[in-house]
C-alpha cells in the first residue's frame, strides 16, 4: 500500500527476452516538474546503448490498469518512460489533452497515442509479434478475446467490490484513499463465493487462464495479485489460486513493479 516505488528501479528480465528497462519518469504528474526531475536515463531518452526509448506510459503506481500495461511491456522486453498521472479528479489538463476520458493508463508510441488498457495490451503484442500472447489463429484469438471480455465485464467488477472495502477506495484517490472496512469486506467475500467458484471452473488447471500464458493472464494479474493483500481467501478454489500464484510469479510481473 502507499504507492511507493523506486523512481528508477532496474527491472529484472522476462523469462525469454532481454531485460526490460521501464524507468519512472516522475511522480508529480506535472510535465515541467517531470522534465526537471527526470532520471538521467529517461531524460537522455535511452534505455541503454543502441536501445532508444520510444514508448511513454502515462501511469500511476497504484493503478491496476496501468500495471497491466507495465506487465505487458516487461513481458515484451520493452523499455518505457513512466509518467505518473495523479489520481486526483479532475485530472490535470495536460493529461486530459493526452486522454480526454482521463483514465489511466495511456501509451504514447512515438506520437501514436493509445488509451484503454486492453487495447494497449493487444497493440503491444501485435507490435512485438507475440503470437503466444495474442494468437493470430482465429479461434485461439477468439478464446483470448472471450476471456478478456469475461474478465472485464464479470470478474473484475466482482473483485473490485471486495478490494474497495478491504483496501479502502475513494473515487479520485484510488485504493487506499479511504479507510478499510473489514466487516464489509468479509461480507462481500462470502457473497463472492459463487463467482469465485465459477471462475475456478473456467480457468485452466495449468496455472494460466487458457492453457498457455496469454493477454488474458496479463489482464487479470494485477487483480489476482491484490487478493494477497486484501485477505480474499482463494484456498477453496484450486485452479484460481494456482492461476494467481503462477501468473504473479513471472519475472516480468515482478519487473513491472507491482504496487497494491
Ligand atoms: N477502461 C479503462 C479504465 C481506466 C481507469 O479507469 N483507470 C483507473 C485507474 S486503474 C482510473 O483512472 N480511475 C479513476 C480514479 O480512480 O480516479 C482502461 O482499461 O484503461
Amino acid at each position: 500500500m502507499g504507492g511507493e516505488r523506486s523512481p528508477k528501479k532496474a527491472l529484472s528480465s522476462s523469462p525469454t527476452l532481454p531485460a526490460p528497462a521501464l524507468s519512472s519518469y516522475s511522480r508529480t504528474g506535472d510535465r515541467q516538474a517531470a522534465t526537471a526531475r527526470a532520471p538521467s536515463r529517461a531524460a537522455s531518452g535511452s534505455a541503454g546503448i543502441g536501445c532508444p526509448i520510444t514508448l511513454v506510459l502515462y501511469d500511476n503506481p497504484r493503478s491496476s490498469n496501468a500495471l497491466k500495461a507495465r506487465f505487458c511491456l516487461a513481458e515484451c522486453g520493452l523499455a518505457a518512460e513512466l509518467r505518473t498521472v495523479p489520481f486526483d479528479q479532475p485530472r490535470p489538463d495536460w493529461y486530459l489533452a493526452v486522454n480526454p476520458l482521463g483514465g489511466i493508463p495511456t501509451l504514447d508510441d512515438g506520437g501514436f497515442v493509445l488509451s484503454e488498457s486492453n487495447a494497449i495490451l493487444r497493440y503491444l503484442a501485435v507490435r512485438e509479434g507475440r503470437n503466444d500472447l495474442y494468437p493470430t489463429e482465429p479461434r485461439q484469438r477468439a478464446r483470448v478475446e472471450m476471456m478478456l471480455d469475461r474478465w472485464s465485464s464479470t470478474f473484475r467488477p466482482a473483485f473490485f467490490r471486495h478490494e474497495a472495502a478491504a483496501l479502502g477506495f475513494a473515487p479520485g484517490k484510488g485504493m487506499g484513499g479511504a479507510p478499510p472496512d473489514p466487516d464489509t469486506a468479509g461480507r462481500i467475500a462470502t457473497e463472492l463465493g459463487p463467482t469465485l467458484a465459477l471462475l475456478d471452473s473456467i480457468v485452466d488447471a495449468d496455472g494460466t487462464a487458457l492453457g498457455s500464458f496469454s493477454l488474458a493472464d496479463i489482464a487479470a494479474a494485477p487483480i489476482l495479485y491484490r487478493t494477497r493483500h486484501t485477505g480474499l481467501d482463494l484456498s477453496g478454489y484450486p485452479n484460481l489460486e494456482r492461476w494467481r500464484d503462477t501468473v504473479v510469479s513471472r519475472p516480468s510481473f515482478t519487473a513491472a513493479d507491482p504496487v497494491v
